[in-house]
């Protein structure tokens, strides 16, 4: 079965939309795996967004996703990947659909409200960055 990384990025937890999201991943059918709160080391989030290491907007990133805690999860279902960033919206909320977790939450690209792995690739690097094989409860 299909696995994604998903992440309530800090602007989430601190706007207390944990419970709105979790809602809507369970509400689709999709099966959340492996949940923790956490605050990422400096290291793991530089780790994480590698692919934008030397981007001007880098730094900040990093500052952002480090600032509070996040609440990190796997979820698992048919064609899980895709369908979430579906849920998700596009990563500048202006330009989300409509009813989208970013379209309905959000106004910034900085501060997104969340995070899901955008290839199978991706999915299993960044399940593999913030989850043991063991915290996965299938
Ligand atoms: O997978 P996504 O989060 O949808 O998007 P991504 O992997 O391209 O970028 C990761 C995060 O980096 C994104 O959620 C917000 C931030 N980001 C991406 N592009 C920009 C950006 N932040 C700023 N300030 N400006 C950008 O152009």
């Amino acid at each position: 079965m299909e696995r994604t990384y998903i992440m309530v990025k800090p602007d989430g937890v601190r706007r207390g939309l944990t419970g709105e999201i979790i809602n809507r991943i369970e509400r689709k059918g999709f099966k959340i795996v492996a949940m923790k709160k956490m605050v990422i080391p400096r290291e793991t989030a530089e780790t994480h967004y590698g692919e934008h290491r030397g981007k001007p907007f880098f730094e900040g990133l990093v500052n952002f996703i480090t600032s509070g805690p996040v609440v990190a999860m796997v979820v698992e279902g048919p064609g899980v990947i895709a369908e979430m960033r579906r849920l998700m919206g596009a990563t500048r909320p202006w330009e989300a659909a409509p009813g989208t977790i970013r379209a309905d939450f959000a106004t910034t690209v900085d501060e997104n409200v969340i995070h899901g792995s955008d290839s199978p690739e991706s999915a299993q690097r960044e399940i593999g960055i913030f989850f043991k094989p063991e915290e996965i409860i299938g």
